[in-house]
Formats: structure tokens, C-alpha cells, sequence
């Protein structure tokens, strides 16, 4: 029998609550499905590793997780630490080393999960939103000079390479040539940011030579705000930078009832290294601790991440049971308006997926 090596890694926050969730669903579907198993090894690194040992995970880290078939993400966050020490020390620690490039956000109204947009319904927004994931806004150059002097100034740099844009753009390609529409919408700021943005552009231009059968336009990415709002079932694949598709997908998970349902795989597509799957959530300091954490978002994460691992199957009876899950409003979180607990959204899962309520 086939044995995928899970690496665990809650982090902060709520992620604890909902990756040992995830954890708990994926062994329950892999005793029902009888032909693989998960191997997970959990690593408790984050903001309490940080207070005790001065780093967010051992210098050694990315060598215990080389070796996994996959990585499974909770959050980076600690109220007691700055968020850029958090984030850089973990979740970029381990994306931009990994080379997980692509980063694939898929948007999708479930059952029962009411729109915040009028007259929007299951089936009418159905977005995969790709984001780079490697450099950009995020690429960490720049700096800090004359601190606490009134000349102070700080720069972050977005930095793009042609190399990355094509890799980034060509993955978006090729991803809108599997879905039914083959609809790619290309974001920038190529008016306001005149050289990484134009340069994205022509770029898009070139790489949308070798995709005829693809259909692609371009929007910038304030307009695009709009159009996600206004006319969101003109949208399909849309690809944009680091910055600017983290916030979209943000909005695109609120306008599909919630950011607790929202999946993210960060993809080594060349399979160089593991690639990581995490809700798109963070630490939701607010609701810490209190059970009632949603764990959608973390068990849609583990769809993607089983078919990355070549388990459709699989991954096809897991998101089965998440929509049956989500159009029960019995198992609604708060968030999504209900009174369910993170133990009877997970109990409710692994029901639908033993076929126990069936
Ligand atoms: P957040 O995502 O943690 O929370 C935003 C809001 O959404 C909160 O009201 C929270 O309660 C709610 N929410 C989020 N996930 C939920 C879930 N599963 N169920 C129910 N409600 C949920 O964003 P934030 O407040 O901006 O950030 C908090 C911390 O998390 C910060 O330290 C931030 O840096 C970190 N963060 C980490 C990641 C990551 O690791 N990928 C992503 C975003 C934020
Ligand atoms: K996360
Ligand atoms: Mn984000």
C-alpha cells in the first residue's frame, strides 16, 4: 500500500485547531478509500518555537521537510510578535526556498453558503486565482535608513524577473486551458507602475501567442476590484503579482461567504521540492482557542493537495463531502452565520466521507 509523508505544520492561532481538523479527515478518507495511507509528521513550529529558541522553526527546518510528498500548512502569526518576523520566518521560509511559485486560490460559491453579492449563487462565480508567488512585492529587497531621525525612509522593492513572469504566466495558461470557459484574466498596474508592470504585459502578450485556443484579456488591478463585484461571472482564471492577487483573493474569499473556506496549494510545479497547502487564512486571533474555527478552508486545502499527490479519487470523495457538509446549515460556523463548532464540521466530514449519514 502507498504511503504519502504529510508534513503537519499548524504554526499559530487557530491553526492548530484546524490542521489537527485536517489531519483527523485525511486519515478517515484514506481508511475509506483502502489504497493509500498518510504518514504525517507534525512540527510545532511558529511563535512559541520563536520564545523559546529565538526562530520560528530549526535552522535545519527546510531539511526535515524536504523529504515529504507534500506540506500542510496552518498559519504564521503570533499576537505577541511582529507579523513580518513571523511571516518571513516561516511561511516565506519555506515558499520562496521550495520555489512553490505558483500559487493557485480557487474561489467557488459552495452549497448552502450565501453570497454576500445580491443574486449570487452556487455555480454563477467559479474563479482560480493564480498567484505569483516568488518575488514581486514579496521579493524582500530594500531597506530602512536614519531610523527614529526625521530623514528616515524604507524602501520595498518589487522586483520582477522576465524569467519569473514567464513561468508565472505560462502556468496561468495552462491552467485556463484545463477549465471548461479557457478564460484567463491577466491583472497589473502597468498605467501607474511603468516598468515591472508594462514589462508584465508584454510578456502576458508573448506567452498568450502560444496558447491560440485561450482566451485571455488584461484589467488593472483596481478595476478588477469592480468587476469582481459587479460582473463576477465574467471572470475565470485570473492571474496577477504576489501583492496584488493576495489581496484579490481575499476579497474573492469573502465574496464566496467566508475567508474560513478558502483553500490555497503554493506549488512547486516542476516538483523540485514538496509543495504546501494551507487554508488562506491566518492566525484569527479572535476566535483562538474557542473551537469554532471554520475548517473548510483547511479540508478544500487537502483536496488540492491530494490531487497533487495523483489521488482524484480521492480528492474528488473528500470535496463531495465538503459540499454536502457546507449545504447543511447545521454545520455552519460562525462565520458563516451558524452555531457549529470545528468538532462538528470535522465529525460531519468524516461522516460523509465513511458514508455513515448517508
Ligand atoms: P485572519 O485571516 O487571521 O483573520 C481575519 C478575520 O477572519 C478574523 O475576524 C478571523 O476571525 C476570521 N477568520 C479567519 N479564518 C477563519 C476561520 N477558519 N474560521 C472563522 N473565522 C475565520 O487575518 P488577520 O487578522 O489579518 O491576521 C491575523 C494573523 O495571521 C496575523 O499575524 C497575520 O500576519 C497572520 N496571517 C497569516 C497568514 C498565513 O500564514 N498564510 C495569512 C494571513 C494572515
Ligand atoms: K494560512
Ligand atoms: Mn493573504
Amino acid at each position: 500500500m502507498k504511503t504519502y509523508r504529510i508534513a503537519a505544520i499548524p504554526g499559530d492561532g487557530i491553526g492548530d485547531e484546524v490542521i489537527s481538523a485536517g489531519v483527523e479527515v485525511l486519515h478517515a478518507l484514506a481508511a475509506r478509500e483502502g489504497s493509500f495511507a498518510f504518514d504525517v509528521d507534525r512540527f510545532d513550529w511558529g511563535g512559541e518555537h520563536y520564545k523559546a529558541h529565538g526562530r520560528m522553526m530549526p535552522e535545519n527546518g527546510r531539511d526535515l521537510i524536504r523529504g515529504h510528498d507534500a506540506i500542510l500548512f496552518g498559519s504564521a502569526g503570533h499576537p505577541d510578535i511582529p507579523d513580518h518576523v513571523t511571516l518571513w520566518g516561516l511561511r516565506l521560509a519555506i515558499c520562496q526556498p521550495f520555489d512553490q511559485y505558483a500559487n493557485v486560490r480557487p474561489t467557488r460559491i459552495l452549497p448552502g453558503i450565501v453570497s454576500p453579492l445580491r443574486g449570487v449563487a452556487a455555480g454563477t462565480l467559479d474563479w482560480v486565482i493564480v498567484r505569483e508567488n516568488s518575488e514581486g512585492e514579496y521579493a524582500g529587497v530594500g531597506g530602512r535608513v536614519h531610523q527614529g531621525s526625521p530623514l528616515e525612509a524604507a524602501t520595498d522593492v518589487s522586483m520582477f524577473t522576465r524569467a519569473g513572469v514567464e513561468r508565472i504566466l505560462r502556468f496561468a495558461f495552462r491552467l485556463a486551458r484545463t477549465r471548461p470557459r479557457k478564460l484567463l484574466t491577466v491583472v497589473t498596474k502597468s498605467n501607474a507602475q511603468r516598468h515591472a508592470m508594462v514589462m508584465w504585459d508584454e510578456i502576458a502578450k508573448e506567452v498568450a501567442a502560444e496558447f491560440p485556443d485561450v482566451t485571455w484579456d488584461k484589467m488593472l488591478v483596481d478595476a478588477m476590484t469592480v468587476r469582481m463585484v459587479m460582473k463576477p461571472e465574467s471572470l475565470d482564471t485570473i492571474v496577477a503579482t504576489n501583492l496584488h492577487a493576495d489581496i484579490l483573493s481575499d476579497l474573492a474569499a469573502a465574496l464566496a461567504g467566508s475567508l474560513g473556506i478558502a483553500p490555497t496549494a503554493n506549488l512547486n510545479p516542476e516538483r523540485a521540492f514538496p509543495s504546501m497547502f494551507e487554508p488562506i487564512h491566518g492566525s484569527a486571533f479572535d476566535i483562538t482557542g474557542k473551537g469554532i474555527a471554520n475548517p473548510i478552508g483547511t479540508f478544500w486545502s487537502a483536496v488540492m493537495m491530494l490531487e497533487h499527490l495523483g489521488e482524484p479519487a480521492a480528492a474528488g470523495r473528500l470535496m463531495a463531502a465538503i459540499e454536502r457538509v457546507t449545504g447543511d446549515a447545521r454545520c455552519h460556523t460562525p462565520d458563516l452565520g451558524g452555531t457549529a463548532r470545528t468538532a462538528d464540521v470535522t465529525a460531519a466530514t468524516i461522516a460523509a466521507i465513511t458514508g455513515a449519514n448517508a
